[in-house]
């Protein structure tokens, strides 16, 4: 629906006026750390678990991440900003259940994890991969635990503002924010034009974790994939296909929950339907309707089946296509089918 010119300024103002921006105490204590190896923290691993790692820890990580990919001299980005901008990163999650800086996090670690086991990082270049874990540790800032039909149907300023991919444009938005305010400019010394490029890649990639966007990329993918059946140094040179691994790596790193040991996994997802269910509860409270089964806590029972459906039709055909690229990325997929196992179990045996 259409909105006016002045309603829709307004609705702006209302959506993108709070932010916050880490304070400059908070920085400088990050910023006096000593930071482990990425070996400590186990970055390197696809089957990582952030569970016994401090909130310090996550932000040590993080700039483990920035230094072993060499952004911080490449880019000549103050350390001292890296320390507040990823403190204000942090700070714009919300305590939602599932969609919190650990997610963020550990989309982040899956990313560097990828990039580094394949050396896709070398397709890509120093510009895209900085774009691609800036993308994974921003592209849910400010998720407020329900999902874009949930935005459409209770008319928040957000879906007035974005009618598609509703939550993924916000996330970018604070994202873009984020990067502008005073004391958090991390691309501050990069050229026009690289800057250009860097929030181009940024974009396309917070908007890839859009669904509905992955549904409608990943035939191409899967078709690209079986011809080629693996990254050549052509891909580096050919702006689709780079575009197509930039989208799909997105997803796969969003979802990879599912390819994580049975018992990460299982935690992981009971934090996912703790946040579908109480989306169903605003949606019985709020606006007065019957939550889909999905989000409806009296179908709790129906999870176990759940997990199959989405592990069928949306996860084992992006891991399947990752494990034929390249070989490293095969134990993922072995995962994703022996959480399938243990799903099947408990949906025939409770
Ligand atoms: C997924 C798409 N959604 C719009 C409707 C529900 N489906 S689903 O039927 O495949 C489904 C997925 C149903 C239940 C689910 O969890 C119950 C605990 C899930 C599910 N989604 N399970 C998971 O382990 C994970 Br991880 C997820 C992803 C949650 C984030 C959803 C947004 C994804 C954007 C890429
Ligand atoms: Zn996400």
């Amino acid at each position: 629906k259409a909105i006016t010119a002045m309603a829709k300024q307004s609705v702006t103002l209302d959506v993108l006026s709070y932010h916050a921006s880490a304070s400059i105490d908070d920085a400088q204590r990050l910023r006096s750390l000593r930071i482990p190896s990425s070996a400590h923290f186990s970055l390197h691993e696809l089957a990582f678990d952030d569970i016994d790692m401090t909130d310090d820890d996550t932000l040590r990580a993080c700039l483990r991440m920035f230094l072993d990919l060499d952004f911080v001299e490449r880019f000549h980005i103050d350390y001292g900003v890296l320390c507040r901008w990823l403190l204000s990163v942090k700070k714009n999650y919300r305590n939602v259940t599932y969609h919190n800086w650990r997610h963020a996090f550990n989309v982040a670690q899956m990313m560097f994890s990828i990039l580094t086991e394949t050396q896709w990082w070398k397709i890509f270049g120093e510009l895209e991969c900085l774009a691609l874990i800036i993308g994974c540790l921003c592209h849910d800032l400010d998720h407020r635990g329900t999902n874009n039909s949930f935005q459409i149907k209770a008319s928040s300023p957000l879906a007035q503002l974005y009618s598609t991919s509703t939550m993924e444009h916000h996330h970018f938005d604070q994202c873009l924010m984020i990067l502008n305010s005073p004391g958090n400019q991390i691309l501050a010394n990069l050229s026009s034009e690289d800057y250009e490029k860097v929030v181009k890649v940024l974009e396309d990639a917070i908007l890839s974790t859009d669904l509905a966007v992955y549904f409608s990329k990943r035939k191409g993918f899967i078709e690209l994939v079986s011809k080629d059946r693996t990254v050549t140094p052509i891909w580096g040179e050919c702006e689709e296909r780079r575009g197509l691994l930039r989208a799909m790596l997105m997803t796969a790193c969003d979802l990879a929950a599912i390819t994580k040991p049975w018992p990460v996994e299982r935690r992981v997802a009971a934090l996912v339907a703790g946040e579908f269910f109480r989306q169903g509860d605003l949606e019985r409270q709020n606006l007065n309707l019957t939550p889909i089964d999905i989000m409806n806590r009296d179908k709790e029972d129906q999870l176990p089946a759940m997990q199959v459906k989405f592990i069928d039709t949306i996860c084992l055909p992006i891991y399947e296509a990752f494990a034929v690229l390249h070989s490293s990325l095969q134990p993922m997929l072995d995962r994703v089918k022996s959480n399938r196992a243990h799903w099947i179990d408990l949906a025939n045996n409770d």
